[in-house]
């Protein structure tokens, strides 16, 4: 309290006591650009994901593209044809939203035999939740005028993965956008500077990034992403495309495995928990394996399509236990144990693990992942 601190900064960073709250990155050594990287979501509160902190996939790397020279294309089955430089978008009428992104080969760690030891973030963390604000795409639709022949829309992004992928038009009318902002500021590059489609509730894959077209089309374009990826074998034999929806997924961030309970007494439990189909209706929590359930409160607002924060008071008795939360969307969705999904599902699944994660607490308060 002696001295003055530090002198300002044009653009702030977090404390450096807090380096090691970071994404963690798994690049595919094959392929220069492809990847993730996951939010380390066991380290944060609330329901915003900092966007320095928002999860990574990248097909082909992230481009540098300058925004005076970005345009987006929509054509096809449209009266006119259109352009947009990124100027243009922006005094279209905008909306903001708060929704998460999640990947669809999120959580595919669930599917392995054994149960994998990472921070829950790094496992479950290909999802981020951001207030994105950008121009609705019905507006853009009806401007080009759609043909009533189409029911598909094609979205391409201008990366070197040339990434496409097909999306219902009913859907992309419905609540889609070109969002120019994300969290207050200009997209970062990572997640699509500085123009990228938002797709609520439906696989990352669809919101596609550095978006540069649009194509109104009759039929989906069959991409190599949606065919010989984001299908699955299912044990009648038959394969599953398409699924699009992210169904309720709930994940306790604290206490988790990493982090370790300093003796017995009295603990919070939290956590986050979202929904493709809407809102979060409930969330119960078990601390005893699933023989016995209690509702968590949900912290207001609850909004659809976005993170839901859940927490309840616990007292740990110092004798070893089993923490799980199931999540419950008010389409009626109730979040599968393990052993349903895989019933249900087969052994062939790589996308979509939404199955109850449980948390096993030890005498010593260490945490470790635990299939039940
Ligand atoms: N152009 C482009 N768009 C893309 C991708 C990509 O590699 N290129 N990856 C997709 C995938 S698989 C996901 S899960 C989300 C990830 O968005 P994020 O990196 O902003 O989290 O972007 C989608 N959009
Ligand atoms: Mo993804």
């Amino acid at each position: 309290m002696k001295t003055p601190g530090q002198p300002f900064s044009n653009y702030g960073q977090p404390s450096l006591q807090e380096r090691g709250v970071v994404r963690w990155i798994s690049a595919n050594r094959g392929v220069p650009g492809n990847g993730v990287s996951w939010t380390p979501l066991h380290d944060l509160e609330g329901t915003i994901t900092p966007s320095g902190l928002h999860f990574e996939r990248h097909h082909n790397g992230v481009p540098q593209i300058p925004i005076d020279q970005h345009r987006l294309l929509i054509h096809g089955q449209v009266r006119r044809a259109l352009t947009f430089s990124m100027g243009e978008l922006a005094r279209y009428p905008i909306r903001s939203d708060i929704l998460f992104i999640e990947c669809g080969g999120n959580s595919n760690a669930g599917w392995h035999q054994l149960p994998q030891q990472t921070r829950a973030g790094f496992m479950h963390g290909l999802a981020s939740c951001s207030e994105w604000a950008g121009v609705p795409l019905s507006l853009l639709l009806d401007e080009a005028g759609v043909d009533a022949s189409a029911s598909w829309l094609i979205a391409e992004g201008a990366d070197a993965a040339a990434i496409q992928v097909s999306l219902p038009l009913a859907k992309a009318r419905r609540d889609c956008f070109v969002a120019l902002y994300q969290n207050g500021e200009r997209i970062r590059p990572e997640n699509g500077y500085p123009l990228r489609l938002i797709v609520p509730g439906w696989e990352g894959v669809l919101s596609i990034k550095w978006l540069r077209r649009l194509e109104v089309a009759r039929e989906p374009v069959m991409a190599r992403n949606e065919t010989a990826r984001y299908t699955e074998l299912q044990p009648s034999g038959k394969a599953r495309m398409f699924t699009f929806v992210m169904d309720a997924k709930s994940l306790i961030t604290s206490p988790s495995p990493g982090q370790r309970l300093d003796g017995k007494g009295v603990y919070e439990i939290r956590g986050l928990a979202w929904s493709g189909r809407g809102r979060i209706r409930s969330v119960e929590v078990s601390t005893d394996g699933g023989a016995h359930w209690a509702a968590a409160q949900l912290q207001q607002p609850v909004l659809p399509l976005a993170f839901t924060r859940f927490r309840t008071g616990w007292t740990w008795s110092g004798a070893p236990a089993v923490l799980k939360s199931r999540a419950s969307d008010d389409s009626g969705y109730v979040q599968p144990e393990r052993s349903a999904l895989i019933a249900e599902r087969g052994r062939h699944g790589y996308f979509h693990y939404n199955a109850i994660v449980s948390w096993q607490v030890d005498e010593d308060g260490e945490i470790s992942h635990v299939y039940t």
